[in-house]
């Protein structure tokens, strides 16, 4: 190697090593001795022995636990949204696809919020049709270069990257995030999909609850969450319960088929999201990290304290106590993982992404497999991580990819395989 190329390696390594936050470990041989809670050893002690057990006591115990101290409680009263049909399309996409844009009312009022769910149906099998759904960053615009899909008029996002100034989506943002949502392979692999743009349910606006869908829900007087209610990540994946109302309700979806997806922040959300609500028939974590699928206790990458800190409204306030403190906390996310059982649950990480720890990421998935076996289930099959590029698919999935923190081809072809693995539908 020259002594230029050298140079710049050594260049390249101080800025890393720079850029990094202070107090990130990067380093296995620093990640602290941990002990996991048992998702198997009840509260009260005793350890479950059966399937059934898990149902009735050990499950409920560990979802309010992850109410209570991680995500917050979403709001009990059940909502009969409505919904309207804005616009559709039996021949899009040349012939392959039908489009329909659904605008679902959110406290079941015209008046109220609402949130519009793009929808891509494939027409050449018979429907209902299986489908994946998952949140967007930017609006529905942004998955598909496509001038009929609206526009969001939601707060978004500034980003120099899309020209977005004023958090207001433009007609330049249409397509930009296309690359992540191989819509065409979706449809001829027989599936459809259906997106929200988040920022319709809640905006990503730190620290503030005057807006979105949690001013719905206050008592007399309240004007943010009390500690235990739930923050945006709660609120996001109690839009995607909404989605799943109507889902119900349209015959083209096969709505015991649908699989629930999200990269990073809304990796957690799509996590949750299939934790709170069981309709989601398979649920699949994209290099979620911190507060998704990787271990909070290893401390590796962003940590509790660090996330608590960047976005103090994606968690219930609760979950501060735990700051530099995890060890304290009485879950972990391999418990978040295990609420998915028997369903069927994958997580994907990438090589490169070690801020959102893809050992930790494929740890959880390990040790959420006990849980699984209760069920006469292989959870995930493989013993230690596996290879890069090395997919390992029981009833739980993982593999890393190589490159950084996104969503691949790679990935979304994994995601296709598990799933025609699990559902048993004809295409
Ligand atoms: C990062 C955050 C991660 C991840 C990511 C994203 O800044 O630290 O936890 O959620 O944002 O959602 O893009």
């Amino acid at each position: 190697m020259s002594g230029k190329a050298t140079f710049f390696i050594f260049l390249c390594i101080i800025s890393f090593v720079l850029a990094q936050p202070e107090g990130i470990n990067y380093d296995e041989a620093k990640v602290p001795v941990f002990e996991l809670p048992d998702p198997l050893v009840m509260l009260d002690g005793p350890k479950v022995q059966d399937s059934q057990t898990w149902i009735d006591k050990r499950r409920p115990e560990i979802l309010s636990l992850f109410e209570e101290f991680v995500y917050g409680k979403a709001p009990e009263k059940k909502i009969k949204i409505t919904f309207e049909i804005v616009e559709s399309d039996p021949l899009t996409l040349n012939g392959l696809a039908t489009r329909k844009q659904v605008r679902v009312y959110l406290i079941g009022k015209k008046e109220g919020p609402f949130m519009d769910v793009l929808i891509y149906l494939p027409n050449k099998v018979e429907k209902p049709a299986p489908l994946f759904v998952g949140l967007n960053f930017y609006g529905n615009q942004t998955v598909i270069d496509d001038p009929a899909v609206l526009i969001t008029k939601s707060w978004v996002r500034n980003s120099d990257q899309y020209g977005i100034t004023d958090h207001q989506a433009t007609q330049a943002t249409r397509g930009v995030s296309a690359r992540r949502w191989p819509i065409k392979t979706i449809l001829e692999s027989g599936y459809g999909l259906a997106t929200i743009y988040y920022g319709d349910i809640d905006p990503d606006d730190e620290g503030k609850f005057d807006n979105g869908i949690h001013p719905y829900f206050y008592q007399e007087g309240q004007t943010q969450p009390a500690p235990d209610e739930w923050g945006a990540i709660a609120a996001w994946a109690w839009g995607l319960s909404r989605a799943m109302d109507y889902f119900e309700k349209d015959e083209d979806i096969a709505h015991e088929q649908v699989i629930v997806l999200g990269h990073s922040r809304l990796g957690k959300t799509a996590l949750w999201a299939g934790a709170v609500d069981e309709r989601f028939a398979i649920v699949i974590s994209n290099n979620s990290g911190c507060g998704g699928a990787a271990l909070s206790r290893r401390a590796f990458g962003e940590t509790v304290k660090r996330i608590n800190t960047s976005f103090p409204h994606w968690f219930c306030d609760n979950f501060n106590q735990y700051n530099d403190n995890e060890n304290a906390c009485p879950v972990d996310q391999h418990m978040l993982i295990a609420l998915m059982a028997p369903r069927p649950v994958y997580v994907a990480s990438a090589e490169e992404d070690l801020w959102a720890d893809p050992r930790g990421e494929f740890l959880s998935t390990k040790y959420a497999s006990p849980v699984y076996e209760l069920f006469g289930l292989q959870g995930m099959p493989a013993q230690e991580m596996p290879d890069v590029s090395q997919p390992a698919f029981g009833t739980i999935g993982y593999h890393v990819r190589p490159g950084k923190h996104d969503v691949t081809d790679y990935d979304w072809d994994q995601y296709i395989k598990f799933a025609n693995k699990h559902l048993s539908h004809t295409k």
